[in-house]
């Protein structure tokens, strides 16, 4: 455990050092989640200006029985989540699932990084629900998917993808993970992805620049994290968040704006960065999606969209697809 620790503070340092060297500036999303972090991110979901997970649970209840429907009529049903965490959005997914019929079984594979949260969800599921099976995968996305893959076989099952995580990808990125996931489903097989769909801009921005500041402050975590465990010399006080729609790039951008010239020091590289007044540090891009775009990426990753699972207001798409 000791050495992975450190494996993975190495990687760490390694991508500051190469996110901050570049020009322009950039940290990678990933890191916004250590433990503060996804506390932030907890209650990022929770904001009124924060649309995406009301809307997509909202889908998840009212079109459950479409979402079974691509699975027939198996009495143990096989869900892989990539991503996880606290499984809160899957559980509207169970209740439907167990509720048709008794006697149902279904076996649930979380993926996710955090292993402690993963674990406590695991328990916590175990005890809501009789007819559920947990077991728990610690890991990233390819390994994870690997392993659960292995242990299901030739059964039929449903991977999940929620919360449009696929946001964060690049379109060349987001084709080569489908294209893994293609590589995993057979012909009965299902794959379910949450897109999050453009909009008007002030929809978008407020989105991810909320009143309360959650969201600005779960951008600058990203600092704190380096100054943690790093040894950063970062002033959080002076970089301000920003969020912006990048209309022709379909994408929110989040970044870090420094308030004047300064220059940090960072322990754990042994170097100094200079950072220009107004320069900025990009932190994230969230992809929003077209119902064509979807179709596109579908394609060029050997998929076929079944159906768009869409919320009245089209923001967003929970879209079932499979291997044709
Ligand atoms: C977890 C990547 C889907 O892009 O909406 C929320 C992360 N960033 N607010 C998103 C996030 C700022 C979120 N994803």
């Amino acid at each position: 455990m000791a050495a992975k620790v450190q494996r993975e503070l190495d990687q760490f340092a390694r991508d500051v050092d190469k996110g901050l060297g570049s020009k322009p500036k950039h940290l990678l999303p990933q890191y916004f989640y250590d433990e503060e972090g996804s506390r932030l991110f907890e209650r990022i979901c929770s904001l009124p200006e924060y649309y995406l997970t009301r809307t997509e649970a909202g889908i998840l209840a009212g079109r459950s029985h479409e979402i079974i429907g691509a699975l027939g009529n198996e009495n143990a049903i096989n869900i892989v989540e990539l991503g996880s965490g606290t499984s809160t959005k899957t559980r509207i997914l169970f209740r439907a699932l167990l509720a048709k019929d008794r006697g149902r079984l279904v076996r649930y594979y979380p993926i996710d990084i955090s292993h402690t949260v993963l674990q406590d969800t695991a328990n916590m599921l175990a005890g809501d629900f009789a007819n559920l099976r947990v077991s728990e995968i610690t890991g990233d996305y390819e390994s994870g998917l690997e392993n659960a893959c292995g242990l299901i076989g030739e059964q039929q099952k449903m991977i999940i993808f929620l919360g449009s995580s696929i946001g964060n990808l690049e379109h060349d990125a987001a084709v080569a993970f489908l294209r893994k996931i293609r590589g995993k489903l057979n012909r009965a097989d299902a794959l379910l992805v949450g897109f999050d769909m453009e909009k008007d801009a002030d929809v978008l921005e407020s989105a991810y620049d909320d009143r309360a500041g959650v969201t600005a402050r779960f951008n600058l975590n990203i600092l704190k994290r380096i100054n943690g465990q790093l040894e950063g010399r970062f002033d959080l006080s002076s970089f301000a968040h920003r969020a912006l729609y990048n209309t022709p790039s379909h994408r929110v951008e989040m970044h870090l704006v420094s308030k004047k010239d300064q220059s940090v020091h960072v322990g754990a590289l042994g170097k100094s960065y200079e950072f220009k007044k107004g320069e900025s540090v990009h932190t994230e891009s969230s992809y929003k999606y077209s119902v064509e775009r979807i179709e596109s990426l579908a394609e060029k990753s050997g998929l076929q969209v079944k159906k768009h699972l869409l919320d009245d207001k089209k923001w967003f798409d929970l879209c079932l697809l499979h291997a044709p």
